[in-house]
């Protein structure tokens, strides 16, 4: 009924806000301080991510839609998915399907036989996915599916058909090493043997070049970062100001990890009340908020070698930037 999806719906905003609050009390009460840059994405933070990924500094959208637009033939190749069966081409964080678009056109034009599974956990955007999709691709069979990637993926592998799951974008490189190996691993544990899994990564490469793309010249990275503040100003109470505090981007080439902080310009005290706590910042104190790990064959190696996955093969974008890793279960 309509009283229990709206009741659903509230429970999951209170547990939500209550594992926002937990975690807030947590990294701030660490030292260094942190804040997860899962936190990034309510919808401001949603909407300054999609400028982000069109600013000119920020290379790795366009880099990975080179891929998908100038090598499609060999993602499907790596796919290796027989033209005449069914399979499940199941998109994990789908976005706006920019990149996903250029591989559903050549699969549709060669008559493959499948779904398309966009899995978010917003269904606002899920919604608009389906509507362009219905524009731009009305052959292309769709099937959107709201929630939590594991939930998802673990209702799918009753069906046992054939699946192929995209994760795009170096979102992975938001996770620790060891983080990103239990999510692939736990990816697995819901596919078949033979199911494929293609992973979009940054590529280790020049100061020069990856540390723009965290603080590009318009600021919308900062705003992006210091974006968390005022969520928490928003949802918790926090009395925050943004003005004391400044967006600090680093990237070490030989680690290949970008870190973001949020830096206290002055010494000051940040009340939030749903805590009912306040915090102490000294002048130049830190508080971490996310990694962007960059990686290479080695550290791919690594983390696959602790999954039930093997690399099958490996597709570059044409300046080497970004690499879509193949993988078969
Ligand atoms: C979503 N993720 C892969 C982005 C990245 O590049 O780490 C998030 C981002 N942070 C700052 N700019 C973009």
């Amino acid at each position: 009924t309509i009283t229990d999806t709206v009741q659903t719906k509230q429970s999951t905003e209170e547990s939500f806000l209550e594992t926002f609050k937990n975690d807030v009390q947590k990294g701030l009460s660490e030292s260094p301080k942190t804040l997860s840059s899962k936190y990034f994405y309510d919808k401001i933070g949603d909407a300054l991510f999609v400028e982000i990924m069109n600013l000119p500094e920020y290379y790795l959208t366009r880099s990975e839609h080179d891929i998908f637009k100038n090598k499609t033939q060999e993602l499907i190749e790596g796919f290796g998915i027989d033209p005449n069966s069914y399979f499940e081409l199941i998109e994990l964080g789908a976005g706006d399907g920019m990149k996903t678009k250029e591989l559903l056109k050549v699969l549709e034009a060669q008559k493959y036989n499948f779904d398309y599974v966009p899995i978010d956990f917003s269904s606002n955007a899920l919604t608009l996915l389906e509507a362009n999709l219905a524009l731009e691709l009305p052959n292309v069979s769709v099937r959107t599916q709201q929630g939590d990637y594991f939930e998802v993926l673990a209702s799918l592998k009753e069906n046992r058909k054939p699946k192929v799951i995209l994760f795009l974008g170096s979102n992975i490189g938001n996770m620790s090493d060891a983080m990103a190996a239990e999510f692939v691993y736990n990816l697995g544990a819901n596919l078949q043997v033979g199911d494929k899994l293609l992973i979009g990564v940054d590529l280790i490469k020049a100061k020069e070049i990856v540390l723009p793309a965290y603080n590009d010249s318009k600021g919308v990275t900062a705003n992006f970062n210091l974006n968390l503040l005022e969520r928490i100003n928003h949802d918790l109470g926090g009395d925050f100001n943004r003005n004391n505090f400044q967006h600090l981007p680093e990237y070490d080439e030989d680690e290949g990890i970008a870190r973001s902080a949020i830096v206290s310009t002055i010494k000051q005290k940040v009340t939030i009340k749903a805590l009912a706590q306040s915090f102490e910042f000294e002048a130049g104190e830190k508080i971490h908020t996310e990694i962007s790990r960059k990686y290479n064959d080695v550290l791919m190696a690594q983390i696959i070698a602790k999954t039930d996955f093997s690399i099958e093969t490996k597709i570059l974008d044409s300046k080497n930037y970004f690499a879509d890793y193949i993988l078969t279960r």
